[in-house]
């Protein structure tokens, strides 16, 4: 059976809470919940990491190459500036799906550019929790 990690960057452990109005009403645990129920209906399996941490994200994403057949990520911040998490899923011959709860394009112009995205197989923006519901479909169905 396939295999698939999701990987939540810095503070959407606090989705639910944090700017509703942006991120919707939907706890972690609601996401894992929704994964953990479409993993099922695809069959194949799902497992989700959380961190606030770049380091934590990174090893991550390298374990991953023993773990998985691809990686759902959403880094959160990081995806605007981190060219270490950028290299880390450079580093891994994995099909990488790298997913945005808000619609990052009308928000500030920061969020604008995303310097992971040259090194992923795509991106979904502004689709809300159904993004990773999306992502994982593509992998699961993908020929990677
Ligand atoms: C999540 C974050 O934490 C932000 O820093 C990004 C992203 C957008 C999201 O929409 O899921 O800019």
């Amino acid at each position: 059976m396939k295999r698939f990690i999701v990987i939540n960057g810095p503070n959407l452990n606090r989705l639910g809470k944090r700017e509703p109005s942006v991120y919707g009403h939907e706890t972690l645990g609601d996401l894992e919940a929704l994964l953990t129920k479409t993993a099922i209906d695809l069959e194949v399996e799902v497992s989700c990491m959380q961190s606030n941490h770049e380091g934590e994200l990174i090893d991550c994403i390298h374990r991953s190459v023993d773990e998985a057949d691809g990686i759902i990520i959403n880094p959160g911040a990081f995806t605007h500036y981190s060219y270490a998490i950028r290299d880390a899923i450079a580093s891994v011959d994995l099909p990488v799906i790298e997913v945005h709860i808000s619609n990052v394009h009308r928000r500030e112009a920061f969020r604008h550019h995303s310097v992971v995205s040259p090194v992923t197989k795509g991106q979904i923006v502004g689709l809300g929790l159904y993004g990773y519901v999306l992502a994982l479909t593509a992998l699961a169905k993908g020929e990677e």
